[in-house]
């Protein structure tokens, strides 16, 4: 990527970085756009915008198919991605790298696949009470089709897992524990690291939802050790439609495949089919090539800020934003973790979050209002909806003194 903003990778200029986001110099409402509402989805860098345009106006044909020309320059950006990702999160190979449609997806293909290669009926998976419904509602239909136990590890009034709660919903018959790395309704960072271990201990396999995470923590799929990791390319600066399933070989190996179609056989006859090679097993289909080629041109966006840097200056972002919006006359901030990053969500006594929503966009300021996709987690904290601002890297003090100014504003209106 060449951009002026990168010309110090070791101190990323913020401000800079965010010039190159074209949906972000907008106004809406006949106000500038203030853009929280990342953790639905992110704003799309000019580079990534690029790479797909390059894509589309140059090299787009299908890939693994065709000797011609653009085929071959389809399928190396494609297989290059690849390997992006693998870097990115630090797998042993790239055949552990499984592109799909996102994070759902690829929850899905690990509780059909997994759940058939390794369980059977009685045997239980164990998530967190703060889970989205993409890592609850897979696992309530295999309790209908096939009789596995969901069990759910509670949280405590701060919005963290409980470890020894956590541990004492393992038992013998856990096979899989799928959690979340970073809470989207919270905010929350789970002690993975621990869990993992605790996981294994008792001879369990790891899913992780990357979702929210991989655009504000550093992952390490080997240091953490866990057997899946999920995440989508829409969280991470890239385009919606495309995101991955990181497994480790011998689990992949293990497990059937999840969707049938071309390219995920190596013989086809009607006496007998036989399957390809990892990851093809698992991309029956056309794949999403731009989205495949513009989720590479994310990670690197993302690689040459550095995710720590992004980390650090997040961290303070969200310190000072919390200082900020506590200050409003009956705020409730709706997860209060010692490790959080990236989400602040609230509720304001005598006030529905909906009204805030919308009262807010009149002024510029997008956020997220409802339940999140995480209903539970409404539940246990007896509120039918949160409002959540949820921060980039391109955010600043500047958008979280609108935020509260909007608010301010709004409640002036509704209270
Ligand atoms: N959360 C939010 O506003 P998909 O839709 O497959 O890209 O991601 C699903 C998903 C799974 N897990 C977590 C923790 C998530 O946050 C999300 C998506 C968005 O919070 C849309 S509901």
């Amino acid at each position: 990527m060449t951009s002026l903003a990168h010309n110090q990778p070791m101190t990323p200029n913020f401000e800079a970085l965010r010039a190159e986001f074209p949906s972000l110099q907008q106004e809406v409402n006949g106000k500038p756009l203030v853009y929280l509402d990342n953790g639905a989805s992110t704003q799309k860098p000019q580079a990534v915008i690029d790479a797909i345009a390059h894509y589309y106006t140059h090299d787009n044909s299908n890939v693994h198919r065709g000797v011609h020309t653009l085929s071959q320059r389809a399928t190396d950006q494609f297989e290059n991605a690849r390997k992006k990702v693998q870097g990115f999160l630090n797998a042993r190979e790239d055949a552990e790298i499984i592109f799909t449609s996102g994070t759902t997806e690829s929850i899905n293909l690990v509780a059909h696949s997994f759940v058939h290669a390794f369980c059977e009926a009685g045997d239980e998976v164990v998530i967190t009470a703060m889970e989205h419904h993409s890592n609850i509602v897979p696992w309530q239909l295999l309790e209908q089709q096939i009789g596995i136990k969901l069990v759910v590890a509670p949280i405590n009034k701060k919005g963290e897992v409980v470890f020894d709660d956590f541990k004492a919903s393992l038992s013998e018959r856990t096979k899989l524990v799928a959690v979340t790395q970073l809470s989207n309704a919270l905010g929350t960072i789970t002690p993975l690291k621990e869990m993992t271990e605790a996981a294994h201990a008792i001879g369990a396999k790891v899913l992780v939802d990357g979702a929210q995470a991989v655009a504000h923590l550093s992952v390490d799929v080997q240091a953490l050790d866990v057997d899946f990791y999920a995440f989508s390319g829409h969280k991470i600066f890239a385009p919606t439609g495309v995101g991955v399933l990181y497994g480790k070989r011998e689990l992949l190996d293990a497990m059937p495949p999840y969707k049938a179609g071309g390219d995920m056989i190596k013989v086809v006859s009607f006496s007998g089919t036989t399957f390809n090679d990892l990851p093809h097993k698992f991309e029956a289909g056309t794949p999403n090539i731009a989205g495949v080629i513009g989720l590479a041109a994310g990670i690197d966006y993302v690689q040459a800020i550095g995710l720590n840097n992004i980390a650090a200056y997040e961290h303070d972002l969200l310190n000072y934003a919390t200082n900020q919006l506590e200050k409003i006359d009956g705020l409730n901030m709706i997860g209060t973790a010692a490790k959080k990053s990236s989400i602040l969500s609230f509720q304001i006594e005598g006030v529905h979050a909906s009204d805030l929503g919308t009262l807010l966009d009149h002024q510029g300021v997008a956020i997220r209002v409802g339940h999140h996709c995480a209903m539970p987690v409404m539940e246990f904290f007896g509120v039918d909806a949160t409002a959540r601002a949820s921060l980039a890297f391109y955010n600043n003090q500047a958008d979280i003194d609108t935020l509260v100014a909007a608010l301010n504003k709004a409640l002036n209106i509704l209270r």
